[in-house]
């Protein structure tokens, strides 16, 4: 060692010194590389503003007697300091433009003014409230729960990071939803189902006793939108996570967790008491199989004593369940419902259940047409037993009936329900939209189911409050008032987009999918623009160009997608299996509704699937106000048309045109989309920074050429049945039918090795 030192020359001592200096530099500057996510907190850049939350802000009182108010207050603190380059402590006594947070129980003025002016704010709801007390300008920040000021400080911070005046507040806030929960399709190994963002963040091998900072960097995210659970493995599920070794390893992380607010769910593998727990059978309704299953709570919880409960994917995609003992859905739900209630504990169990017969034994085969339709399956599972699962059952259900398409009528269960707690199950990560380089703002997506009326309960009866209760439990709720009245349970899950990438999506885009689901299960009154709206400001940039400019963009995206993929109704046209590109010609999987051609139904009549009374009738599944809507292709949203019909290649469109150009017109439509998104990019240059710049970029240049292969590879194909002309206006295909069929991507990612 000593030689070796010996051999250092002066010259090679200063070059280290220099390269060191240059990265100590380096570091310090904000770095883009997006791991920022929506929380930059830099220097507010407008003077007058500064100058104004400076002054606001000139002292700051906030006892944490728990580890959430510490964190909440270094929260604060730090993020003050940076976005207002002014250093705070907390102090003890109040002073003149005071912010004041706390909980009842640390703050008498709290305890006052929650109980006089917002006796309605409960459960994790936060207030933001300035007022005089004593000749003193206060600023308080409050809630009954610690949560509730760790979400209220976020909330702060946001109106500082979008720009908004803060002298006179009285903002009150409580989440419509209780469970608002990240579903993580990771497996042990670190491969993510349908994951277009690297590997999994959570690294097995190394937990417990290595805890990654991205752990505490993804529970302050998602506690800065509302996320209060993560489903850390994937519903297609390994015992193994239940083993007590893994279980170490999530122990570790719910302690990561918990001072955030954020409960460790897993997925249960149906099949566990016999491969890990050395039972003969998994049958729900024997008692040494309920047995196990209470023993490996009380181990669980002995462990995590805030354990959220199970997540289960039972009798479907070849997953075991209570169906391979011949036992039904609330045999199932039911028998991990009474292991949890002692614990408090909760059932997510999944409507995604389509024909739980093994595809070799399917009677269903690859050319069938006649086939059940799978669009009808999930409701004919669940709705003999609505009412009859235990209170901490929550069914999970897909938002459209088929499997996440750019575009799905919602699923008819939403409407069919009324005595069994629905959770929305949303998909972030773009298994259909794109997959990791397809810029697609889903909050639209969203809000069309959330808002669409069910009529269940009559008019007004909504998706949105199917899921939060309130269609059947509550008189109509008023937004306006912080009432939250004792609720049965409610959630909303999102299939994470969360990789080990550095920028986390993949995509920079793909953080306001995870952004916009936090704030929609908060609250699902917030429209998409509000939502692109604030991210944009906190993400990118408060410059009026920039804002306008990237939201014109993200609000025209979903649209695109849906023309240039699947237009007018068309639905589930991908290729096999990685859902990579256009395949609507697929015929051969080993199961009829696997195969795109079920789906489109071309033939030398017309196209789409005929779901009236004259079809398979999954219409009838509708309350009769929805049915009605849908059920004449002359008057049906043309958007759902070919969900529901079979129509001419020259049916008559509301615009005067025949079925077949508007097709062609509507594919056209989405790639025009596409380069104009990318013009707007481009205008962005000295206003968004170079990395993040150059990476949209790239990625909507893959989007565009991706656009017109989905366009050309399906207008050909389509017109093998049309045999009509494609009309003018249209870039023409630059390559034939085959060569779009002979394609192949062995590669493709997101199957995790596991297809
Ligand atoms: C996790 C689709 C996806 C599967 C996924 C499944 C589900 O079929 O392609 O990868 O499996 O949905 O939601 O269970």
């Amino acid at each position: 060692m000593w030689n070796r030192m010996q051999t250092f020359s002066v010259g090679s001592v200063f070059r280290t010194l220099m390269v060191t200096c240059t990265l100590l530099v380096s570091l310090r500057l904000p770095a883009e590389d997006g791991h920022r996510l929506w929380l930059r907190y830099d220097r507010i850049d407008d003077a007058a503003l500064l100058a104004q939350y400076r002054n606001a802000v000139a002292a700051v009182v906030f006892p944490t007697p728990s580890p959430t108010l510490l964190v909440a207050r270094n929260e604060l603190l730090d993020d003050l300091e940076s976005l207002l380059s002014k250093k705070l402590t907390s102090q003890t006594s109040l002073a003149d433009n005071c912010l004041l947070a706390g909980t009842p129980s640390t703050s008498p003025i709290i305890a006052k003014l929650l109980s006089s002016q917002y006796p309605g704010l409960a459960g994790d709801g936060y207030l933001l409230h300035t007022q005089q007390t004593e000749g003193k300008h206060l600023l308080i920040i409050a809630a009954h729960s610690d949560i509730g000021v760790l979400y209220g400080v976020f909330a702060f911070l946001r109106l500082l990071q979008t720009h908004q005046p803060i002298q006179n507040l009285s903002v009150s806030s409580s989440p419509l939803t209780q469970h608002r929960i990240l579903d993580h399709w990771d497996n042990l190994n670190r491969t993510v189902e349908r994951g277009y963002a690297g590997a999994s963040i959570w690294n097995w091998h190394l937990l417990p006793g290595y805890i990654d900072q991205r752990y505490i960097d993804y529970a302050r995210a998602n506690a800065s939108i509302g996320v209060n659970g993560t489903v850390v493995t994937n519903v297609n599920a390994n015992s193994l996570v239940l083993t007590p070794l893994y279980l170490q390893k999530v122990r570790a992380l719910a302690d990561v967790f918990r001072p955030y607010g954020i409960r460790v769910y897993l997925t249960a593998k149906f099949s566990a008491p016999v491969d890990i727990g050395g039972l003969k059978t998994a049958d729900p309704l024997d008692p040494a199989v309920q047995q196990w299953w209470k023993d490996k709570c009380n181990e669980i919880y002995s462990l995590i004593p805030d354990f959220g409960g199970f997540l289960v994917k039972a009798n479907s995609e070849g997953q075991p369940g209570p169906q391979t003992y011949g036992r039904t859905h609330t045999d199932g739900a039911n028998m991990f419902a009474d292991a949890l209630a002692p614990h408090g504990g909760i059932v997510m169990w999944r409507a995604f259940v389509y024909d739980a017969r093994p595809a070799a034994t399917s009677s269903t085969s690859a050319h069938d047409m006649a086939a059940p339709d799978r669009f009808k399956q999930a409701y004919a599972e669940f709705t003999p037993f609505d009412g009859k699962f235990k209170p901490n059952v929550l069914i999970q259900v897909k938002n459209g009936p088929i499997d996440f398409q750019p575009r799905e009528p919602f699923s008819p269960l939403f409407g069919a329900m009324s005595r069994t707690p629905l959770m929305m199950e949303f998909q972030l990560t773009q298994e259909y939209l794109g997959q990791g380089t397809h810029l697609v703002y889903e909050a639209p997506l969203f809000k069309e189911v959330l808002d669409a009326d069910t009529y269940a309960n009559g008019k007004g009866s909504t998706v949105a409050r199917v899921i939060d209760g309130s269609a059947y439990h509550f008189p109509m709720r008023d937004p306006a008032q912080d009432v939250r009245l004792s609720s049965p349970l409610t959630g909303m899950a999102g299939v994470s987009n969360i990789g080990n990438e550095r920028n986390w999506t993949n995509h920079p885009f793909g953080q306001a999918n995870w952004y916009a689901f936090g704030r929609l299960a908060w609250d699902h009154t917030l429209s998409a623009r509000e939502i692109a709206d604030e991210w944009i400001r906190q993400t990118f940039s408060n410059d009026a160009a920039a804002v306008s400019t990237i939201e014109k963009i993200m609000m025209a995206s979903r649209e695109a997608i849906v023309n240039y993929m699947t237009p007018l109704g068309l639905h589930h046209i991908m290729g096999y299996n990685h859902h990579f590109g256009p395949g609507p010609w697929l015929d051969n999987a080993s199961r009829a509704d696997w195969n795109p051609v079920y789906y489109h139904r071309a033939d030398a009549y017309g196209i789409g699937f005929d779901r009236t009374p004259a079809g398979s009738n999954a219409l009838a599944q509708y309350q009769p106000q929805v049915r009605q809507q849908w059920l004449d292709s002359n008057t049906c949203d043309e958007k759902f048309l070919l969900w529901f019909h079979h129509v001419s290649w020259s049916h008559k469109m509301k615009d005067g045109q025949i079925f077949w150009n508007e097709l062609c017109n509507r594919y056209q439509s989405g790639v025009d989309t596409v380069k104009w998104m990318q013009r707007q990019w481009q205008s962005l240059t000295s206003l968004i920074d170079k990395e993040r710049f150059s990476q949209v970029s790239m990625f909507l240049g893959i989007q565009e050429k991706e656009a017109e292969w989905w366009r050309n590879a399906c207008i050909l194909y389509f017109q093998t049945f049309s045999r009509m002309p494609i009309p003018a206006g249209g870039g023409g295909p630059d390559q034939t039918l085959e060569y779009y069929k002979s394609l192949r991507f062995p590669y493709a990612p997101g199957t995790g090795g596991s297809l």
